[in-house]
């Protein structure tokens, strides 16, 4: 069942007192962001609407169903863009929507100009885009072109005949050595897939195998062949001319291939990625791309950084270079995960990672801040702790790091309800093609216990993100008025959803768009200078974000501890512009530089 916008809205600004403290910078609510002039801030970055936006990532399988399918749809996020824009966010990024037979729910793409049937049609599509504009947000698309579905036409030509016109559209290799196309240890070398087992696939019609670095079903498309690479620029086209505003691109660095196509060795094959991604030619093709396509639109570009290290980020967003604006680097999101295996993380790693983005990147760079998407679990179970006691409060302060650390902001549906990670129990419970191939080279195979998979991938699975949203108390949590939806719901919907807590002045929800607020009203928060104030501190995180005379302290209890923090020298609290408990300094007892912070408290200071 679902609530009228209206009625959710009147109930929320009544819920919601206006107590926000405003900073008047001059371009704080510029209409159209991306008509302000191209300044550039007192520490040297110009000035972009991409870089002040907040973007929300929607995984339409599991947004809104609007037929009872049981399938999220566009008309169901059409119908949801009310509670999208009073959030704050600026921009949403739509995972795929395409035409595709789902082998990993649309990443596996058969025609990039059709839309999923499931979704809807064109001009639900069109309806979409329509109401994000109407509502001065924008829209970024998903991007996959690292490889399409074996579905797609190129590739259902392409294995025809070793002379079919496609044929180049991939990457085709005869078996190694002169061997039995076929036999063990013939595959062309010894990539492996993400997805389990050979990353080469033989293929009987031809008896050539073609290389495939996700699931068998996602054959990689051969970028060395320019008039693949002139097809891609032109359904990039097809969709800038109807609208939208750039794109999220899928595993971009890996579509340039070393040609020599080399064994990877016992420890590169650790971690594949770190091989596969920053190829020959990849800085050529984001080039080309850039020149014929992107820099004829006003657009936003994020690339997903799967094995790049910060080193090399530069050389992908550094604005000299015209190749990507921002991209998407793995080493907070998967700091919990080591070969894909459940790990103990310490704060004083996740600081690390964030001094070093700082360091890496000049005022030439600016890259993305993201702790979750539908890869990765849920961050209040991965980075918080989502038991009754703390969800709420370190859902909260996960938002205060989200919104105050240096770079553009992306928040995953449901984070901003604090939605946790689902209790598998059996690998039935489970839908991802990732899981479920595991299961099968691990456990059937017997090198892995039952227990000891589950057990791991419970933590770690992608199908935590993908529970259906949340929306209200009914059944199915309004996602869907069908029996079953395509995945289950976590069971704790009835506590944590939508209309409870858009009514609720002190939920999740209202915390992220009051930070959302203050973040969208101080410069210094968006583009100040970063100063991490102790970074060995086991369970606080304490940084400061300066730009000219406005200056921002961030202090975050990580632990379900309370922590009398004594503030280093030199550093005063200041005024609290906001804080997840949402209490006055004074009734902290705190005394001079001392601060009394209970668990999981999370404060900013305007200094
Ligand atoms: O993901 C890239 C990727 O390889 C990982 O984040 C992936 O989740 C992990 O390796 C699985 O074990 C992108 C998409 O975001 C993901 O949903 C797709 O499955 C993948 O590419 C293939 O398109
Ligand atoms: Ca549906």
């Amino acid at each position: 069942m679902k609530v009228p916008g209206k009625l959710l809205r009147a109930v929320a600004l009544t819920a919601l007192p206006v107590c926000l403290f405003t900073l008047q910078p001059d371009w704080a609510n510029a209409e159209s962001p991306s008509k302000m002039p191209d300044t550039v801030t007192a520490n040297g970055y110009h000035r972009k609407w991409w870089k002040e936006a907040v973007v929300y990532q929607i995984y339409p399988r599991s947004f809104q169903d609007s037929n009872g399918d049981g399938i999220g749809d566009l008309k169901g996020i059409t119908s949801r863009l009310d509670y999208i824009q009073r959030l704050g966010v600026n921009v949403i990024w739509l995972s795929p929507h395409y035409d595709s037979p789902n082998a990993d729910n649309g990443y596996d793409i058969r025609d990039y100009r059709k839309v999923m049937a499931e979704f809807g049609t064109m001009e639900d599509f069109d309806a979409l885009l329509k109401g994000i504009k109407q509502r001065h947000m924008k829209l970024i698309l998903d991007l996959v072109v690292n490889h399409s579905s074996d579905e797609h036409r190129w590739f259902v030509e392409s294995r025809k005949a070793k002379d079919n016109p496609f044929r180049d559209y991939y990457i085709w290799k005869p078996a190694k050595d002169g061997k039995e196309p076929g036999a063990p240890g013939s595959e062309p070398n010894n990539w492996t897939s993400f997805f389990s087992g050979s990353a080469w696939k033989l293929d009987p019609a031809t008896g050539e195998y073609y290389l495939h670095l996700f699931a068998e079903k996602q054959p990689d498309l051969n970028w060395e062949n320019p008039k693949l690479r002139a097809e891609v620029y032109d359904l990039m086209k097809f969709w800038l001319d109807k609208g939208v505003d750039g794109f999220r691109m899928d595993v971009i660095p890996f579509i340039s291939k070393n040609q020599s196509f080399p064994d990877l060795t016992p420890a590169q094959l650790e971690h594949p990625e770190f091989t596969y991604a920053m190829g020959p030619r990849l800085h050529e093709y984001l080039q080309e791309m850039n020149r014929n396509v992107l820099s004829k639109y006003d657009v936003m570009t994020v690339g997903e950084a799967f094995g790049v290290t910060l080193d090399q980020t530069p050389s992908l967003i550094d604005e000299r270079r015209n190749e990507l604006n921002l991209v998407f680097n793995f080493s907070a999101v998967r700091l919990d995960q080591d070969h894909g295996t459940w790990r103990q993380w310490t704060l004083p790693e996740l600081k690390a990672i964030y001094a070093q983005q700082d360091q890496k990147l000049d005022v030439h760079s600016w890259n993305s801040i993201f702790l979750s998407n539908h890869d990765n679990p849920r961050p209040v179970s991965s980075f918080g702790d989502d038991s009754a006691a703390f969800r709420v409060p370190s859902a909260k302060l996960i938002a205060t790091m989200l919104f105050t650390l240096k770079g553009t902001p992306f928040v995953y549906q449901g984070d901003e309800l604090g939605m946790t990670n689902y209790p598998f129990k059996a690998i039935e419970d489970f839908n991802d093609i990732a899981v479920i191939n595991a299961w099968k080279a691990k456990v059937v195979t017997g090198k892995v216990s039952k227990d000891e998979f589950l057990e791991n991938i419970r933590r770690t699975s992608r199908d935590n993100a993908r529970t259906p949203m949340q929306w209200d108390a009914s059944s199915n949590a309004g996602f869907t008025t069908g029996a079953k939806p395509w995945l289950a719901v976590n069971p704790n919907y009835k506590d944590v959803n939508a209309a409870q807590e858009t009514a609720d002045a002190h939920s999740v929800y209202n915390y992220y768009r009051r930070m959302i607020e203050v973040r969208r009203g101080a410069p210094a928060l968006i583009y100040g200078d970063f100063k991490d104030l102790d970074p060995a501190h086991a369970s606080v995180f304490a940084y400061t974000r300066t730009l000219g005379a406005a200056s921002y302290l961030v202090v975050l209890n990580f632990s379900g501890t309370p922590i009398e923090y004594v503030l280093p020298a030199g550093v005063k609290a200041g005024h609290l512009a906001i804080g997840n408990l949402e209490r006055n300094a004074k009734d902290s007892g705190d005394s001079g530089s001392t601060l009394h912070l209970a668990p999981w408290e999370a404060r900013v200071y305007r200094q």
